[in-house]
């Protein structure tokens, strides 16, 4: 992570601004600042090795949300943060910790801040390298390996630095919005401070000369422009300037788009909403539309393949203005130290002349087709109808594969209603994510579209929304297998056991399963599963396997090029 001026996190702000230390144990304050930043639910599994720490959260104010598997709770810890702001989950040493790296990986790149907090042995016990269970190489394997996924990570051993190392690492993972480690050995969760330790924040500051000059530039480029647009990424949502960048476009008039990764930071039923901008993947007048303009404001976008649509995006660097929290380019010139909400702010001051309104590339809306009841359903009929019934209380949640590339047509209706792995595209992502959704904010019903073989990895974590009695709408679209794989490159690999989806109500006890194979079951099937609002319902939607929607086939070719 290079060293730029980060961020004030107004919404993050610590509650109590100082916990004063000294009448803290390390784990006490742990659980103190995690309030403090927000954090009112962690999710993971117990072990021996952090049983102590497990009791001091069980008694603290702090709800502890179990998961069938470590990776799980990754997942919703992720999801979790992704709708609250920052997000926990504390699992054992090596054996539960190993298993989250993956969950963690994808919230590091996709800029989701999630303290990760393992239990260790104890540093007595350490002494003289003993084979302790759940070791692996020596005691500081996991912690190398979360070094790599995290943007910041530390053994809490010393009760000396310990209390100053949870700060620093919190306050890393609200300014950079990516995943931190704390190691808690066992025998130092009661240990106290040596000396009286009082929390200082360094909140971030723009340089101010370097964001007066960013400014300048950027208002003579947006005032000779004469059809300028905006692509806001998915860091508008993380630190929430969502508000920032629509009084923005209203101001002077600039259409928006979203990239894929951020799809809904902006309502999509805007008036200035063109849609998701994706190269040669996306509709082809939103392409043409950011394509042609002569001046670009990216605003907290990663330019990732997938976003990109596997690179097929022309977008002329000469052209743009893109800011993130790591970075601000205007054209060819760099510009250092200046915070990405200082610069937010300062474009929507800027004292230039509005756009004059200019007819916007309307989006086709959603063909009203009649279609006979008994027709089968497929990937059109089926997003035709979940495009009916979006309503602002729901949140979709998108697994990997036609879920997620079929889903980019959908409008959302508020914003960051949308959830999904867009760039590092973890199959089992939706499933323990909506419960993430739901523990964060129980009102949001999550609408879970996910492939059978991204069902088939974390279903089981529905388990746990019924332990909690949420209601998520599942649609599996089953189609028998790796469609996506299939394109690039056809075998039995992409072959999978065709489960009756339907029937896990009968397994966990609870939550209702549909079968559907027309669209008039379709129809009945999610007026019965949204009626029932005391529990999930699971719709086994059949498709057939060569049935795609065209945003996957753009892609797959692109793709199957490379493979
Ligand atoms: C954890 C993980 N393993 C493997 C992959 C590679 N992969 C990408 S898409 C895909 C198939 C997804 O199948 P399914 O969930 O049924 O969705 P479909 O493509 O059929 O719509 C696979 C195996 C991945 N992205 N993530
Ligand atoms: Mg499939």
């Amino acid at each position: 992570m290079a060293k730029s001026a980060g961020q004030k996190s107004k919404a993050l702000k610590p509650a109590s601004g100082r916990s004063e230390a000294s009448s803290h144990t390390i784990g006490s304050y742990l659980i103190q600042r995690l309030q403090d930043y927000g954090v009112r639910d962690v999710f993971g599994i117990p072990g021996d090795f952090v049983l102590t720490f497990y009791d001091q959260l069980q008694k603290s104010p702090l709800r502890v949300i179990g998961a069938t598997r470590e990776d799980n709770a990754g997942y919703a810890a992720d999801g979790y943060a992704r709708v609250n702001g920052i997000g926990a989950v504390c699992v054992t040493y090596c054996v539960g910790g190993l298993s989250l790296c993956n969950s963690i990986a994808g919230a590091y790149a996709e800029k989701s801040p999630v303290v990760v907090i393992s239990g260790g042995p104890g540093v007595e016990e350490r002494r003289n390298d003993p084979l302790l269970h759940h070791k692996v190489r020596d005691f500081n394997t996991q912690r190398e390996v979360f070094e790599k996924i995290t943007v910041a990570s530390a053994l809490l051993d010393d009760p000396l630095t310990a209390f100053r190392e949870i700060d620093r690492c919190l306050e890393a993972c609200v300014r950079y919005k990516r995943p931190v480690y704390l190691e808690l050995p066992r025998d130092r969760v009661d240990s106290k401070p040596l000396s009286p330790y009082v929390p200082t924040t360094s909140p971030q500051i723009s340089d101010k000369d370097a964001l007066a000059a960013a400014l300048t530039e950027a208002a003579e480029r947006l005032a000779a422009a004469k059809k300028p647009v905006l692509i806001a990424g998915i860091e508008v949502h993380r630190f929430g300037l969502q508000k920032l960048v629509v009084e923005l476009a209203e101001k002077f008039n600039i259409p928006m788009c979203a990239t894929l990764l951020g799809k809904s930071v902006v309502s999509e039923k805007h008036p200035l909403y063109l849609g998701v901008y994706e190269g040669a993947m996306g509709r082809q007048a939103v392409t043409e539309y950011v394509e042609s303009s002569d001046c670009v404001i990216l605003l907290g976008a990663f330019m990732t393949d997938i976003n990109l649509g596997i690179f097929t995006a022309h977008l002329d660097a000469g052209r743009c203005i893109s800011a993130t929290s790591e970075k601000l380019r205007i054209g060819h010139h760099h510009f250092h130290d200046v915070v990405f909400a200082d610069f937010l702010r300062g474009l929507g001051g800027l004292k230039i002349p509005a756009k004059k309104k200019t007819p916007l590339p309307r989006r086709e809306s959603a063909p009203a087709t009649k279609r006979p009841a008994s027709e089968p359903v497929t990937i059109a009929s089926l997003f035709e109808h979940i495009n009916s019934f979006l309503d602002d209380n729901m949140v979709v949640v998108a697994d990997v594969g036609d879920s997620l590339f079929a889903a980019s047509d959908l409008m959302i209706h508020k914003q960051t209603e949308f959830l999904s792995p867009a760039y590092y595209t973890s199959m089992g992502f939706a499933i323990p994510a909506s419960v993430g959704v739901q523990v964060a904010n129980r009102n949001l019903r999550p609408i879970v579209l996910v492939g059978d073989g991204a069902f088939q990895m974390t279903c089981l974590e529905l388990s746990t929304s019924v332990r909690h009695k949420f209601n998520p709408l599942v649609i599996v679209l089953n189609n028998k297998g790796y469609t996506t794989e299939r394109f690039l490159l056809e075998g039995p690999f992409n072959d999978i056991l065709n489960w009756n989806y339907h029937n896990l109500p009968d397994l966990l006890g609870a939550g209702w399963g549909f079968e559907v194979h027309t669209v008039g079951e379709l129809h009945q099937s999610v007026q019965a599963g949204l009626a029932k609002t005391d529990g999930f319902s699971l719709l086994n939607v059949h498709l057939k396997p060569d049935d795609t929607s065209p945003a996957l086939r753009r892609l797959a070719e692109r793709m199957s090029k490379q493979v």
